[in-house]
């Protein structure tokens, strides 16, 4: 698919999706939503890849939210919610895919693109980035699921504070309350996001999957229950020629060589 708002590039066995608007930051309209999906349709189906890194392009920007020209212009209370919804499913698709999403926010991360950011399962920031959920300012409240991840991230109080106030905070901040995992100088995000994404796309692609599906089913239930599906997805992944691999060369003192089988 040819894209107008996103580039899609891969470098050995990583997707690298770049918001490409960076006239308007990097803001999220439905044009650039409907080619995220594809874009994550069209990188989950290819075998080549096996994790995938969301950027901005330009230097200000990771995303600076939905596009507030789309939000002006929304119609009726239906139309919002359905859009809303919509995007949400997007989220979804991203935080349920098989395959690891890394954000790497190279600039402001804010509203849906703070969202956008959450719904990844690893998040690297610029030291100049900036993060938030300005919706308020709007009049409106987060939509692509920020007053659900948020506080899940980074604890009610906190997330509630910055969906109360508006706030924008730096990466260190963001680093300090949970809601990016690393923070590196600007210049070496890209590279720093690529290096941990080689490492882990050349794990066990089954095994990567599976523990990621088992932590987020797991994040999202009681401990037993949660405990009791890892236990089932601990013997899936032991039905597969990796873990017959993994465990053969570690005694064989070599590298193992991973299928994806
Ligand atoms: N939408 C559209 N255009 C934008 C956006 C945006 N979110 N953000 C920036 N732009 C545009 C500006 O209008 C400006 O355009 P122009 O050059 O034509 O005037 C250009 O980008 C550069 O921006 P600024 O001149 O404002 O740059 P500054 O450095 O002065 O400020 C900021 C940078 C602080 C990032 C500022 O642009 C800003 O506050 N942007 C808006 C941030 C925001 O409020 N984001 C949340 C949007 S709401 C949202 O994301 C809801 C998500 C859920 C929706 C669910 C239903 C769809």
């Amino acid at each position: 698919m040819a894209y107008q708002n996103i580039l899609v590039t891969r470098e050995e066995n990583i997707g690298i999706v770049t918001f490409n608007r960076p006239k308007v930051l990097n803001a999220l309209n439905h044009t650039t939503m409907e080619e995220l999906s594809a874009a994550v349709d069209e990188l989950a189906a290819d075998s080549g890849v096996r994790c995938i890194i969301l950027t901005g392009a330009g230097e200000r920007a990771f995303v600076a939210g939905a596009d507030i020209n789309e939000l002006h212009a929304l119609a009726s209370a239906g139309a919002a919610a359905e859009f809303a919804a919509w995007g949400q499913s997007i989220l979804f698709k991203i935080e349920n895919l098989s395959k690891p999403v890394i954000a790497a926010i190279n600039g402001y991360a804010l509203g849906g693109g703070c969202e956008l950011s959450m719904a990844c399962d690893i998040r690297i920031a610029a030291d100049s980035a900036k993060l938030g959920q300005p919706e308020i300012d709007l009049g409106i409240l987060p939509g692509y699921g920020g007053t659900q991840r948020l506080p899940r991230l980074v604890g009610e109080g906190r997330a509630k504070w910055l969906i109360l106030s508006g706030e924008r905070i730096s990466a260190q901040e963001a680093l300090r309350i949970g809601l990016v995992d690393f923070v590196v100088p600007a210049a070496e995000l890209l590279n720093a996001a690529k290096d941990l994404a080689r490492i882990i796309a050349n794990k066990a692609p089954l095994a990567v999957a599976w523990a990621k599906r088992s932590i987020n089913v797991g994040t999202e239930t009681d401990l037993v229950t949660a405990c009791a599906y890892e236990a089932s997805q601990f013997g899936l992944v032991c039905s597969t020629e990796d873990r017959v691999e993994g465990t053969s060369a570690f005694l064989e003192k070599r590298p193992a060589h991973f299928k994806g089988k």
